[in-house]
């Protein structure tokens, strides 16, 4: 854990205890604050107490009186569409609100470093989507050199829940949009963007909101390297804004698609080929076709994003490529979890936005796709133009019947439950089909979360779950 520093002998209010809230609160403990800790929900203020924690009513007139700061969840909301009712009357008490990434960078550091023969580093990384990914990936290259390396943050786990830095160490850290919103300390030594689409928008008061969360990840403090998917037109602005001319190699432009040669320095993939430019010279290409870990273009966008911040590190190409090949991809995001028949199932129960949907499904062939669950603003629209793989879609959850009349042509049935989707698909599938789970939507209507749904996915298609057959 990293004890929270500068707080020492002072009371830090602590709201949402889930992951970051409890590890927060150990950490404070751990530096000599006093944490007063609150969760709106019954159940997590009882699992705090039987971890040894008491908890403060911190709505209650006065909770504020002496108190520091308060540190809040990300799963809390703390503007838009309104403020938490304890956030806000922290600001009315004039009590400085900040969350755990603030807390980490203000406390990572310490004088251990100064007997350090390389300085520890930290690796941020933002975006709609292939945050995880690429956080995975860098944190995968970063092992394989055999680098002392840790992952954190929006990936699952707290930030203050990592071990203090050794010698040479890099922290990679996936970041969301909720947590760079807040943090009031955000100084990453290498900070990576990699899209941009919609996404949380009621939190973040709408798109220009939300891009304007991400980018603080920029702003403040200033990283030594900015790598930046340029494929939006807010990516390619993030880059113009931050370099100080075209050479300018502080920034790394990146593309799935775009060649991008003149810039002081650029990463893109094209037609399944990474290719690295530096101040006008080619300096190396990596062919990703066959690497399975990493399927279709926006993986591409991914391992380029990762190779830039490797790279940035100053690890070899040749050794990022080799890395590249032993990494095997995350749990629902593009995972294949079997072939039967000459049929080839995959689950992508991440793909909870429409534009991670759209990428799925320009990654396969012949898709039957299962789709539908708790459906966000803008429907369907954007992946409109992305179903030309699609045999049939096969759909559930809250947002069936209007996924269905959304799809027009395409021929849909409703299927309700995922056990009747994957028998349907499965008993229709023919060898070189695949069927994939990318719901474009969320999963609250039906499990408790995306991986949830993503296993039942999994176990009905390797038969570990009941299926019901329908008439
Ligand atoms: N709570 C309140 N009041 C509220 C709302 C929630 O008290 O109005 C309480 C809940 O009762 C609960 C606690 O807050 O006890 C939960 O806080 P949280 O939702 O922030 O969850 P944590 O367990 O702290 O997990 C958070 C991130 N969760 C969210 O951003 C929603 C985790 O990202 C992250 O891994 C973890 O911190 C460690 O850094 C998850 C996520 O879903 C994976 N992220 C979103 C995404 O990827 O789309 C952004
Ligand atoms: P995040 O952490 O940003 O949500 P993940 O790596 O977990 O990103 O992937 C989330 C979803 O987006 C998955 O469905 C995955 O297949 C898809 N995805 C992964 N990388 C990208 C990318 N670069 N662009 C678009 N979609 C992506």
């Amino acid at each position: 854990m990293i004890p929270v520093q500068g707080f020492e002998g002072h009371k830090v209010a602590v709201l949402g205890l889930g992951r970051s809230g409890l590890a927060t609160a150990a950490a404070l403990k751990a530096g000599g604050a006093e944490p007063l800790l609150w969760d709106d929900s019954v159940e997590s203020r009882a699992r705090a107490e039987d971890l040894g924690y008491d908890c403060v009513d911190l709505a209650k007139h006065g909770a504020f009186d002496g108190v520091s700061l308060l540190i809040t969840s990300p799963g809390i909301p703390h503007l838009y569409p309104t403020p938490n009712k304890i956030i806000a009357l922290a600001m009315a008490a004039g009590v400085p609100v900040d969350n755990d990434i603030g807390l980490f960078f203000r406390s990572w550091s310490t004088q251990d470093w100064d007997a350090f023969d390389v300085t520890p580093r930290t690796i941020a990384v933002t975006g709609s989507n292939g945050k995880s990914t690429t956080t995975a990936l860098i944190h995968h290259i970063l092992q394989h050199v055999e680098r002392p390396t840790q992952m954190a943050g929006n990936i699952g786990r707290g930030v203050l829940d990592i071990e203090p830095a050794v010698d040479g160490e890099v922290v990679v850290l996936e970041l969301s949009s909720y947590q760079t919103d807040l943090a009031r300390a955000l100084t990453p030594d290498i900070a990576v963007f990699t899209n941009l689409s919609p996404d949380h928008l009621d939190r973040h008061g709408g798109m220009g909101g939300y891009f304007a969360a991400k980018r603080r990840l920029f702003a403040e403090g200033g990283p030594d390297r900015a790598v930046i998917g340029v494929d939006e037109t807010e990516g390619a602005y993030l880059a113009n804004q931050i370099a100080t001319n075209r050479e300018d190699d502080r920034v790394i432009r990146i593309s799935s698609g775009q060649k991008l040669g003149d810039y002081g320095w650029s990463v893109f993939a094209r037609k399944g080929f990474l290719t690295e430019w530096r101040k006008g010279k080619q300096l190396a290409s990596i062919d990703l076709r066959d690497i399975a870990g990493l399927p279709g273009a926006h993986n591409h966008q991914n391992a380029c994003a990762a190779y830039a911040a490797c790279r940035a590190l100053g690890i070899a190409p040749r050794v990022i490529e080799a890395a590249f090949h032993t990494f095997l991809g995350l749990p629902h995001r593009s995972q294949t979890v079997a072939e039967q028949g000459g049929v080839r199932f995959v689950n992508d129960s991440k793909a909870t936005n429409v534009d991670s949907a759209a990428k799925a499904l320009q990654a396969f062939k012949n898709i039957r796709w299962i789709a539908g669950g708790l459906g966000k603003d803008g429907g369907l629209a954007g992946l409109l133009p992305h179903l030309a793989s699609v045999k049939k879609a096969y759909l559930i959850g809250h947002s069936a019947r209007d996924f269905a009349l959304e799809l027009g042509e395409l021929p849909v049935e409703i299927c309700e439950t995922m056990q009747v989707a994957v028998a349907r698909a499965r008993a229709e599938a023919e060898a070189g089909d695949t069927v994939l789970l990318a719901p474009a939507a969320a999963s609250f209507d039906q499990y408790p979360n995306f991986e949830k749904r993503g296993e039942h996915f999994t176990d009905l298609v390797l038969g570990a779950a009941a299926e019901i057959v329908p008439d």
